[in-house]
């Protein structure tokens, strides 16, 4: 491995958000792909989350952590999410209440722009009835909501009944996804699929898109 992909593993631990963008910028002008940076940047995520769990660090250092892997995917993130194509589907994203992990999500954003989809983040946080008033309002064909919390992926559930509550259950297709997610979920949540990374999502969206267009 390079030395340069060890220092943004690094500077990610060590929460340096000043300096992240770059290093980015210097792994891309020399070749480095997306998926590298990306991994080496979750890799230093990892390595921060488990030294907060062992007491061997503050919660300050492991949020300046997420906040440096922030940084550092806005550099390279745009770099997938350009397409030229034509659109494949729009899809509403967000994470379920209570819960304010983002960057799996943020991930799956650009990679489904990538694939052609339009996405609508409506962000973290987010009430079950805030995903039905947008997939309204923008007309969205896939929903993809996310939890990261054990206690959170309940919430998974409460968007299917927000869904169907408003009627429109049946026009939108329903992704869940987020590290508390499994394919086991898809049943008890209601769901009509899962996707383990932001390359599957992808690949799970289009499944989604293409029964939508054989039925
Ligand atoms: C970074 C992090 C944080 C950061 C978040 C920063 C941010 N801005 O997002 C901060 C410090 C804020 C944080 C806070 C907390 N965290 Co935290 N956090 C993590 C950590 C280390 C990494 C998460 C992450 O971003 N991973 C990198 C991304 C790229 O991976 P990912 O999220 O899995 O996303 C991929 C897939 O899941 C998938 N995907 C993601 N979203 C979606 C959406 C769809 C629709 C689809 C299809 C797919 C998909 O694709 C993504 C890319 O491939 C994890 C541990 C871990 N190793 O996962 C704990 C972890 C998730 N946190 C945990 C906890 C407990 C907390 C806190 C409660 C801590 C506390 N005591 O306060 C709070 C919760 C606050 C809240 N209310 O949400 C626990 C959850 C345990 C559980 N099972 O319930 C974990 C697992 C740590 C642990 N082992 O204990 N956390």
């Amino acid at each position: 491995m390079l030395e340069l992909e060890v220092s943004l593993k690094n500077a990610v631990v060590s929460g340096e958000m000043n300096t992240i963008d770059r290093l980015v910028n210097k792994l891309i002008g020399i070749g480095i792909d997306e998926w590298t940076i990306l991994t080496q940047m979750t890799k230093g995520l990892e390595i921060a989350g488990d030294k907060y769990n062992r007491g061997e660090s503050p919660i300050h250092d492991f949020i300046l952590a997420g906040d440096t892997m922030r940084q550092g995917l806005e550099v390279v993130l745009p770099r997938i999410g350009y397409y030229e194509g034509k659109v494949r589907g729009r899809v509403v994203l967000g994470v379920v209440q209570g819960d304010m992990h983002e960057l799996g999500k943020n991930i799956v954003k650009y990679v489904l722009q990538g694939g052609g989809y339009r996405v609508y983040d409506i962000g973290v946080d987010i009430p079950p009835y805030m995903f039905a008033k947008k997939i309204k309002e923008k007309n969205a064909d896939i929903v993809g909501a996310s939890a990261y919390t054990t206690t959170t992926s309940y919430r998974l559930r409460e968007v299917s009944t927000a869904l169907e509550e408003e009627g429109i259950r049946d026009k939108v297709k329903y992704l869940i996804g987020g590290s508390a997610v499994s394919e086991e979920h898809v049943n008890w949540t209601g769901a009509d699929g899962f996707a383990k990374n932001a390359k599957q999502a992808v690949l799970a969206a289009d499944k989604l898109m293409s029964k939508e267009l054989i039925l």
